[in-house]
């Protein structure tokens, strides 16, 4: 490798934990620091499969509920050349939702294994840190009403919050969980020094793959 490889970040939570929010702080803060950083987010709804997947959620198809897991896992693999060659490069990726999502928000349906849904992201770009941004319903009911889209519903998105919960449990990835209750600017505080630390040790090894 002929610079030190970025480090991929991600942010994972329920609806309105502040994973956009310290998505974009996160990203300042380490360019004011001289890093090559970018931000991603899942779904891209700026790709042809990442459009199928944005009139389902807008609610404006209906979609098969494998078939659109299948959308979700495509979507991520698309971009796979992308961000190996961004880490590559020395550029650190910050992820706003991922592979875990996928995971948590399929299995919360019902006929859903985890297992099954973990299936097809298995080999993607492992992260180095995934940081679950931890907060309950009643917190999440202060920041406002549910949007109009798919899955905006208290009792569906509790059981994605279970479904994190036994995510969480895997030591093979490296998670960090996050007291997202807290004020924006603590919450930020704490996601820098993970990220910080991530980088550090990401820049002497080889990008791992996910679930393998
Ligand atoms: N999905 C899936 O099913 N399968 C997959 O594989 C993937 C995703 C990748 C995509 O939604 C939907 O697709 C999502 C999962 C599913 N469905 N749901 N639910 P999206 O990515 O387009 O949108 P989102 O991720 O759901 O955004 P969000 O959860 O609504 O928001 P957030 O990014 O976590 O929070 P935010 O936008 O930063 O903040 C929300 C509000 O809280 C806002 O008013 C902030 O000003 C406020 N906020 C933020 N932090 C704080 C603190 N610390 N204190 C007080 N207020 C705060």
């Amino acid at each position: 490798m002929a610079c030190k490889r970025g480090a991929l970040i991600v942010l994972e939570g329920v609806d309105k934990a502040g994973k956009t929010t310290q998505s974009k702080k996160l990203l300042q803060a380490l360019q004011q620091g001289g890093r090559a950083v970018e931000v991603l987010r899942f779904p891209d709804r700026t790709t042809t499969i990442g459009q199928l997947i944005s009139a389902y959620l807008e609610k404006k198809s209906e979609l098969e509920d494998h078939t659109v897991h299948l959308l979700f896992s495509a979507n991520r693999w698309e971009l796979v050349p992308l961000m190996k060659k961004k880490l590559e490069q020395g550029t650190t990726l910050i992820v706003d939702r991922y592979a875990f999502s996928g995971a948590a928000f399929t299995s919360a349906k019902p006929g859903f294994s985890l297992d099954w849904c973990k299936k097809t992201d298995e080999g993607l770009p492992k992260p180095d840190l995934v940081m679950f941004l931890q907060l309950s319903p009643a917190e999440a009911a202060l920041r406002g009403q549910f949007g109009e889209e798919r899955y905006e519903t208290n009792v569906f998105q509790r059981a994605v919050q279970q479904k994190f919960e036994q995510l969480i449990k895997d030591p093979s990835v490296n998670w960090q969980v996050i007291d997202a209750s807290k004020s924006v600017e603590d919450v930020h505080k704490d996601i820098k020094t993970h990220s910080i630390n991530a980088i550090n040790i990401a820049q002497n090894l080889p990008l791992g793959e996910l679930w393998k």
